[in-house]
């Protein structure tokens, strides 16, 4: 769910790449996530199995420094693409702004990335939104295949609304940049659409989104990426293991939170899952008092966090028991909270 924040002139909003298993959901946001200056973007977070197939979600926190008088941050996840696990992809994508779609090119995938597609609609609806009204683009992948699926026949089957799209290989990076910037652009034109963003009243007023939010931003962006390195597969980096890439989530927190966030890190880290729920339930209550006095449930309403995932954690951490799964969900909350509250400008810096 986007929020802005009018005084300190921010707009969050997050975006989720979807589609079938092992489309190169997480490949592309790895190469985002290399192509952006280290100053721009937070760490790549990714809780992969064994076999590097992502388990419940990435997440890469990405500011786009200013777009006229706003900065934007981004919030990029991506969901888990094994059929089973949609569960997780209708929580990922719980108060999306817009959906970059991942289909595979490969000519054996085109079953999974209709049921993906439809999959998506499906999940979409159940939040009350249509996908044809819906910030959509589709990234054609692994284009880099000897015998792919022609170009007109991805078309005809997953755009038939000729939304945004673009052939890519997320190995070497192809074409990754140009979607999010596309999607980008649909997001805050969505949101101008539906009057989150303020439309200006003077032309000196957010001059960026004022033109549709299109080559201005598109400018500005660029403007702060570094040119994408092409990555061959042999130097690709290795993929972020689930120990070593877990410190993001505290850089997300405040001063007054790195503490418990960090405990709650380690507890993950050291496969204390039950402890993990328990820190993050700790942190997460400490994180919705900066909203003000009152019941949880109260001050997750103030901050634009849905009571029914606060309600899910108090219920894992008073069943006494954890899996993996529950303490990447109690992180997933965490980082969402943390998420709202930067967006909300809170705590508020003491000078
Ligand atoms: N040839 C080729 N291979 C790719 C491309 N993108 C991803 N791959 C490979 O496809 C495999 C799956 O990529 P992932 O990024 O893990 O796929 P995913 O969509 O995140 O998969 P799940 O997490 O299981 O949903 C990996 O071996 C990647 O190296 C591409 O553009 N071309
Ligand atoms: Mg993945």
């Amino acid at each position: 769910m986007s929020t802005v924040n009018v005084m300190a002139r921010e707009i969050s909003a997050k975006v989720v790449f979807y589609g079938p298993g092992l489309s190169g959901k997480t490949t592309t946001l790895k190469r985002i996530y290399d192509s952006i200056k280290p100053s721009l973007r937070g760490e790549l977070m990714s809780l992969p199995t064994e076999a590097d197939r992502t388990l419940f979600f990435d997440f890469l926190p990405v500011r786009v420094e200013r777009v006229g008088e706003y900065s934007v941050r981004l919030a990029l996840y991506t969901v888990p693409g094994q059929v089973f696990y949609n569960a997780t992809r209708k929580l990922v994508l719980q108060g999306a702004d817009g959906v970059v779609f991942v289909a595979d090119s490969n000519p054996g995938a085109m079953d999974s990335n209709r049921e993906s597609m439809a999959n998506l609609e499906e999940n979409l609806a159940e939040h009350g939104i249509r996908l044809e009204q819906f910030p959509l683009v589709i990234q054609y992948n692994k284009r880099d295949l000897p015998d792919p699926v022609p170009l007109a026949q991805m078309r005809a089957e997953l755009n038939p609304r000729g939304v945004p799209d673009f052939e890519t290989c997320a190995t070497s990076g192809q074409g990754v940049l140009d979607a999010m910037k596309a999607l980008i652009r649909l997001v805050i034109k969505d949101l101008r659409a539906k009057r989150v963003v303020p439309t200006p009243k003077k032309k000196t007023e957010l001059p960026a989104l004022q033109r549709d939010g299109g080559a201005d931003l598109e400018a500005q962006i660029r403007e702060h990426l570094d040119a994408p390195k092409p990555v061959t597969s042999d130097e690709a980096p290795p993929a972020p293991s689930l120990r070593a890439s877990l410190g993001p989530v505290a850089a997300l927190a405040p001063a007054a939170l790195i503490d418990p966030v960090r405990a709650a890190e380690a507890c993950f880290d050291h496969g204390d899952y039950l402890a993990c729920v328990t820190a993050c339930r700790e942190a997460i209550h400490r994180a919705l008092a900066f909203a003000g006095d009152g019941p949880p449930g109260a001050q997750a309403y103030l901050l634009g966090v849905d009571g029914r995932d606060v309600l899910a954690l108090e219920t894992r951490a008073a069943q006494g028991i954890a899996r993996v799964d529950d303490a990447a969900f109690s992180l997933y909350l965490l980082m969402q909270v943390l998420v709202r509250l930067t967006a909300a400008g809170l705590p508020t810096p003491t000078h």
